[in-house]
């Protein structure tokens, strides 16, 4: 089935993950943003549950997009300029939250630990059987990721709204690529970049010393 005209596509919000890759292997903010802008868009689709999970990613979106659209939007074209930046500034609280507490770091990093989820969904998604639950598959993949960093109340909020997840071949309908088939085939397409992406920011904060910020 073809995408209606103008149809929100999931093809498109992945493909900005892909652009945002230089051949420095530097990772461009402005498309990394817009990547996550349209997830956003895609998670409000699934329902009014899912608007507050969505709410704090697009608090944090807001952040670095004020950050890349301010006065020092030179240092913040790519995530390595950015932390280079804000480090040698002393504009990051490593120890706990205090003089700088929407670092653009800071910030990036739980955006990069829910991309790690998204990962693992759509993996799961595309390799299950077509009668998996999607709630389980979303679930397990939060459970191995994004569930460590979050208080008992959120992971059990999170999970209520895994509940109401459709079925497999009516999520990948959602996603409005066109069959089941070919949306397994655009994952199959796209999953490799999300997973660069993420090996590109995991390295980076790695090597920096990033990745426990408060
Ligand atoms: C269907 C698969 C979708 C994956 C999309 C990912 C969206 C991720 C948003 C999860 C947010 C849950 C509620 C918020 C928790 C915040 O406390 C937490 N933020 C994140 C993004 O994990 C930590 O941010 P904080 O409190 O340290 O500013």
């Amino acid at each position: 089935m073809a995408a209606a005209p103008g149809a929100f596509s999931l093809r498109e919000v992945l493909a900005g993950f892909q652009e945002c890759v230089t051949e420095q292997r530097e990772v461009l903010l402005g498309p990394y943003l817009c990547g996550w802008r349209g997830l956003v868009r895609f998670l409000n689709g699934l329902g009014a549950i899912f608007s507050f999970i969505s709410k704090d990613a697009v608090a944090k979106i807001q952040i670095m997009e004020n950050y890349c659209g301010g006065e020092r939007r030179e240092e913040y074209r790519t995530l390595q300029a950015m932390v280079r930046y804000e480090l040698s500034g002393g504009l990051v609280d490593l120890q706990r939250r205090s003089a700088h507490p929407d670092s653009g770091c800071r910030t990036v990093l739980r955006l990069h630990r829910a991309l790690r989820w998204l990962q693992l969904f759509l993996e799961g998604l595309r390799t299950a059987r077509q009668d998996a639950s999607t709630s389980a598959i979303c679930t397990d993949s939060y459970n191995a990721s994004l569930a460590a960093y979050h208080p008992w109340v959120v992971r059990k909020a999170a999970v209520v709204a895994f509940c109401t997840l459709p079925s497999r071949d009516a999520f990948l309908e959602v996603m409005n690529v066109g069959g089941p088939e070919e949306a397994v085939e655009m994952l199959g397409d796209a999953l490799p970049h999300i997973r660069n992406v993420y090996g590109i920011t995991q390295e980076l904060y790695e090597q920096h010393h990033l990745l426990d910020l408060p």
